[in-house]
């Protein structure tokens, strides 16, 4: 089997939801919004498909994968992640846009061989525990503007079945308040008791001293985790942190660098839970990343939602104890957001799981009609 093409099909969607000026998701007016869904084609007629890339990703992924054999997803791999360094393949293949191509090759090795993608990598679960993962704060009145609202938020959750609750709170230009987060925390867990996990992501550019007073103050709360709360470029802040918490600190999420940086951080004792997901180069760093943490003992939690992440949970032997599920906002309807399949990719199970999808390669069955009724390119 050899690859032939490899497209950026655009499509128009109603979205009810904005960015602000650093790029965090809030709800807001009803507007159009685009979507892209990456297809890769083959001689064989099998094809694989990611949503997310563009066409200047394509038109520079091109002359690499045309001709190969699609199961060759290493060679390939390789191959584009050294085009990163230079020229115009530094922004169309960055690590976001290497990961929309190589899960659209783990999802057409799925199609071709009729089984999930976690089965191909070794199936571990068939289902992963998730927490709701709400939205950051903003100032929208009963929405995530006060310590009250995100317990009130919290206890909705509780009863929709969630056994875990993760609050992003303020970020700029609503914080960074070190005394606000630790408000919204403890009105949290006053509210849904001591047996809901909690956990914290706050605004991402605190000082080592306002983390340290966040920390102990969750210590305190009894939260499972601590996430991001510094620039991720200081190691050695996080290092500093992680040396004086007994909370669990995580970390790094956004850090460039794939599984490069996690091994630095393993090795500097920066975090003592690692973290990545699909986004930052594909599945195929991603179970680089794994196995380089469950060689060391470290624990490893998945960043984000979607089929490609649900898929490694599948296959993750170390925990990887929680699917994120989100991001979460009252006003906002999280199983309307992807109208271009033909049902949610991770509806909530009683217990508070989320099944990993069955079908072939990532496990999403895509409305077709949809997407013609509405392409543009
Ligand atoms: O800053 C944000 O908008 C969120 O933190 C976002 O990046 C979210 O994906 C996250 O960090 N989840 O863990
Ligand atoms: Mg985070």
């Amino acid at each position: 089997m050899k690859i032939t093409d490899i497209e950026a099909i655009a499509f128009r969607y109603r979205s009810k939801i904005v960015q602000d000026e650093e790029g965090h998701a809030h709800p807001g007016p009803e507007h159009d919004a685009t979507e892209t869904l990456t297809k890769v084609s083959t001689d064989a007629g099998v094809e694989g498909y990611c949503f997310g890339g563009s066409q200047a990703t394509v038109e520079v992924a091109r002359p690499v994968l045309v001709g190969q054999d699609p199961f060759d997803r290493e060679s390939i791999w390789q191959r584009l992640r050294q085009y990163q360094r230079m020229g115009k393949a530094r922004t169309a293949l960055a690590d976001r846009y290497l990961g929309v191509i190589d899960q659209a090759l783990w999802d057409l090795a799925g199609r071709a061989t009729g089984l999930p993608v976690y089965k191909l990598l070794g199936g571990y679960r068939d289902k992963v525990l998730a927490y709701a993962s709400t939205m950051c704060g903003d100032d929208l009145p009963d929405g995530l503007d006060t310590p009250e609202s995100y317990a009130d938020f919290a206890q909705s959750c509780k009863e929709m079945g969630y056994t875990a609750f993760k609050l992003h709170t303020w970020m700029s230009p609503l914080g960074p308040d070190p005394k606000h987060d630790v408000a919204a925390c403890r009105a949290v867990r006053e509210r849904v008791g001591p047996d809901t996990r909690l956990m914290l992501d706050c605004h991402h550019d605190y000082s080592r001293e306002d983390a340290l007073y966040i920390g102990r103050a969750l210590e305190e709360l009894d939260y499972y985790w601590f996430e991001e709360p510094m620039n991720e470029h200081s190691i050695s802040s996080y290092v500093w942190l992680t040396e004086q918490l007994s909370i669990p600190v995580m970390g790094p999420e956004t850090a460039e660098g794939k599984m490069y940086t996690r091994a630095e951080w393993i090795l500097r004792g920066a975090s003592d839970i690692s973290r990545y997901d699909v986004w930052h180069g594909g599945i195929t760093p991603m179970m680089k990343t794994i196995h380089l943490c469950e060689s060391f003992g470290v624990r490893l939690e998945v960043h984000g939602g979607g089929p490609g992440n649900l898929q490694v949970l599948g296959a993750m032997g170390i925990p990887g104890e929680y699917y994120e599920l989100g991001l979460l906002h009252p006003f906002i309807d999280h199983y309307a957001r992807t109208p271009w399949l033909t049902e949610p990719i991770d509806p909530l199970l009683p217990g508070g799981y989320v099944r990993i999808p069955q079908r072939p390669g990532l496990g999403m069955e895509i409305d077709w009609g949809y997407i013609e009724r509405n392409r543009i390119r």
